[in-house]
């Protein structure tokens, strides 16, 4: 993997009256952002890359990380990742779809779903490729042994420690499904259980917890004119990490792309939500990432979040 440290100013972040300047990549086309903030201070977005001219999520290669210290200006790392690392992979390469990155005791694991050669429908696994750097050195260990050939891997680390795994989607009306991540946080600890309670889910799973309240946001199945056409994001809230969840409705209305995904973090005392909109390319299939604030109700329950720059 390559470290390309470049620096891209003045496109994205805050203006004067603290909005986000969206998309906050433009010199190239990102999708599917997974936000972490790490030990050192920064906000890291780890998204897939769109291909161009687009054709569908086939040719989706090569992940690039992006971060930022005051979310106006944005570092790009450069490439960490390529299909030809994988293994099991199609010969012809493409379907890097949406990753997740999760750090413990000073390592970093990227997990990332990618199909076999032969089957792309049914075969896709979750790979893991681990650093000790959260933005390059990453090498694939191999793949997590005992799943569902869902896409859209996410992880989350409990306050006691415990980290859980989740996926779901890829196939018209495929589940999504978490469980217990063992220590070395490649290995399943029992079964992958399907989560109840969510309604319309549709793929992109994304866990996070904030005062005690467990919440899982993910894209539905929408897909008409609403005015923009494409999945709504939705979200549950659980007192527990595998559920039972209650769906709480819609927190992001559609981004005028065909699919949505998204992530939410805090950092520097602000939440934030992280998704794809097609502002850049007109086109719903070539995406961009974009930031906007995350405003929570007294009862925990999430404001609809209002998309800047589309
Ligand atoms: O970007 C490729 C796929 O489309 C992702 O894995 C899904 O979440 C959807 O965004």
């Amino acid at each position: 993997a390559l470290i390309t440290a470049v620096l891209i100013s003045g496109m994205s972040g805050f203006a004067a009256e603290n909005r986000a300047q969206n998309p906050i990549v433009t010199h190239m086309f990102t999708a599917d952002p997974t936000a972490r903030v790490w030990d050192d201070g920064r906000l890291y977005v780890y998204p897939s890359t769109d291909a161009y001219p687009a054709i569908g999520c086939s040719l989706m290669d090569g992940y690039h990380v992006f971060s930022t210290v005051d979310m106006v200006n944005w570092t790009d790392h450069g490439e960490i990742l390529h299909s030809r690392d994988v293994e099991w992979g199609r010969e012809e390469g493409g379907f890097m779809w949406a990753p997740d990155c999760m750090c413990r005791n000073g390592t970093y694991y990227y997990y990332f779903p990618h199909p076999s050669a032969t089957d792309r429908k049914t075969s896709w696994k979750t790979g893991v490729a681990v650093s000790t750097n959260p933005a390059s050195e990453f090498k694939v260990k191999g793949y997590i042994e005992g799943l569902d050939p869902l896409i859209d891997p996410n992880v989350f680390i409990d306050d006691d420690g415990q980290a859980y795994f989740y996926h779901g989607g890829g196939q018209k009306g495929w589940p999504v499904k978490g469980g217990k991540l063992k220590e070395n946080m490649v290995e399943l600890d029992g079964e992958m259980l399907p989560m109840e309670g969510l309604e319309e889910f549709h793929e992109g799973p994304f866990v996070f917890k904030r005062k005690g309240i467990y919440y899982m946001i993910y894209p539905d199945r929408h897909s008409g004119e609403l005015p923009k056409k494409g999945n709504q994001m939705r979200y549950a809230m659980s007192k527990k990490p595998l559920g039972p969840w209650e769906s709480k409705g819609i927190m992001l209305d559609p981004t005028g792309c065909h699919t949505s995904h998204g992530s939410i973090v805090e950092y520097k005392g602000k939440w934030y939500m992280f998704y794809h909109n097609y502002a850049l390319s007109g086109q719903n299939n070539l995406r961009s990432i974009c930031f906007d604030e995350v405003f929570f109700n007294e009862d925990g329950t999430i404001q609809k979040v209002v998309q800047t720059g589309d």
